[in-house]
């Protein structure tokens, strides 16, 4: 069937912002949910409405192609699914922002020059199972499928478990080289989460790379016991060392410069009148290299067994998610700056803390990032926010970007292919 015209942005931006909604106006979209079922739905409807074919992979992305499947593919989209109480941009910019760029080139090039894909990369925020990247670190396997499918919830629901009750066979998940080969390019719009683009009065930039980062669990063991008989020289308190990790992890960081969080504990019976049992905290590490942020982590997570001694607590220190960073290909941000320029003038090139599928995809495959201005920067809130006009001009600067790449005859071949070192492993997933 000849491809047929969707809602446009705006109608689009229209009928996905309620999905998944919370009456303060903050989004609950964690994969495999209700509320992210209902993102999956409306992203099939946005590909039915353009009679382009629905391709559910082996792993629960979402893609949606413009012609027929098949090798050279340019692909680009982004992740509906949101952290617990996030802002409404973060990933849902870029797959509205992918459907409208490619309506555009529909109407320009009638048939795709090239196979070209709209994606919805799944569980891309780890928000509910913890590991980042769930869907697109699945397909390039850089995750083992069978400890990420036994990771659990905060009511003890495993992926594994999610996924069946949402119809979908979890025993399909695992590498996909095939598809990935397909890819001859992605490119992810994204908002921007910081205030370059503010600061610099520039609408949209490029992404030249991002920092590695990683997720750590410290589960400290103590005694609970009663608040009101129990000498303070008796207690083994895990709340004391917990409290400890989270004042180091903030000067450590400082004087690392990096960046670390903790944003995340859950506390044992959580009674106010009983001194705590178990105490669960995690730490969020990033920094420009790897060996830092390792080094940093490390060096907190000594800190704590020497205070675990101390208290008499038992911790429990171990890695949940971890992202390499990337450095997207030069010849790629080239092509990228100067398809951008030719439609908005000067395009500033940034390197962001923030992780990507396009940072997982980028190991494989000849990756690149666009990013739409945000006015505060704020992101993971439902504060976030960007522009109408902006981002309009983001599918300008989409559309321009992926015209290039479908004009290219030459394949891009002047943009080397990963290193196959780089090919990616499965990392740490810690079966919780
Ligand atoms: O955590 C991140 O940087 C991304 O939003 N998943
Ligand atoms: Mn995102
Ligand atoms: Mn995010």
């Amino acid at each position: 069937m000849s491809y047929a015209q969707g809602d446009d942005f705006e109608e689009m931006w229209t009928s996905l912002a309620p999905l998944g909604r919370a009456p303060d106006g903050s989004y609950q979209r964690l994969a495999w949910s209700d509320a992210e079922l209902s993102c999956r739905d409306w992203f099939r409807r946005q590909a039915r409405l353009r009679n382009m074919l629905l391709d559910e992979d082996r792993n629960g992305n979402l893609w949606a192609w413009w012609g027929e499947p098949g090798a050279g593919a340019i692909v680009t989209g982004s992740h509906l699914d949101s952290v617990p109480g996030g802002g409404g941009f973060d990933g849902p910019l870029g797959v509205v922002s992918a459907f409208a760029a490619v309506d555009r080139l529909a109407r320009r090039y009638g048939q795709p020059p090239k196979p070209l894909a709209v994606v919805d990369f799944a569980d891309e925020e780890g928000g509910r199972f913890g590991v980042a990247c769930a869907g697109s670190r699945l397909m390039t396997g850089q995750v083992d499928p069978c400890a990420l499918l036994a990771r659990t919830d905060r009511s003890g629901v495993t992926l594994a478990e999610a996924m069946t009750a949402a119809g979908f066979d979890p025993s399909r998940c695992g590498a996909d080289p095939g598809r990935v080969s397909k890819i001859a390019a992605f490119v992810e719009l994204h908002i921007e989460q910081g205030r370059t683009l503010d600061h610099l009065g520039a609408p949209v930039g490029v992404a030249a790379a991002v920092w590695p980062h990683g997720r750590w669990r410290f589960d400290f063991t103590g005694q609970a016991d009663h608040a009101g008989t129990t000498r303070i020289v008796d207690r083994r308190d895990p709340l004391i060392p917990a409290a400890h990790l989270i004042l180091d992890a903030r000067a450590q960081a400082e004087a690392a410069e990096a960046l670390a969080t903790v944003g995340r504990v859950e506390v044992n019976p959580g009674a106010t009148n009983a001194v705590a049992s178990r105490a669960s905290v995690w730490l969020d590490a990033r920094a420009p290299s790897a060996e830092t942020v390792r080094n940093l982590v490390e060096s907190i997570r000594v800190a704590s067994v020497q205070r675990c001694s101390h208290h008499r607590v038992a911790l429990v220190a171990s890695e949940e998610s971890w992202s390499d960073g990337a450095s997207f290909p030069a010849a790629l941000q080239e092509r990228l700056v100067a398809s951008v320029r030719a439609v908005l003038g000067d395009v500033p090139r940034l390197t962001t803390g923030a992780g990507h599928d396009a940072a997982v995809l980028a190991a494989q495959v000849p990756t690149a990032m666009l990013f739409v201005r945000n006015p505060t920067g704020v992101s993971h809130d439902r504060a976030e926010s960007a522009s109408m006009q902006d981002c309009l001009r983001g599918v300008d600067a989409l559309s321009a970007v992926l015209a290039a790449l479908l004009d290219d005859a030459g394949g891009l071949s002047d943009v080397p292919a990963p290193a196959a070192d780089r090919a990616g492993s499965p990392s740490a997933v810690a079966t919780r």
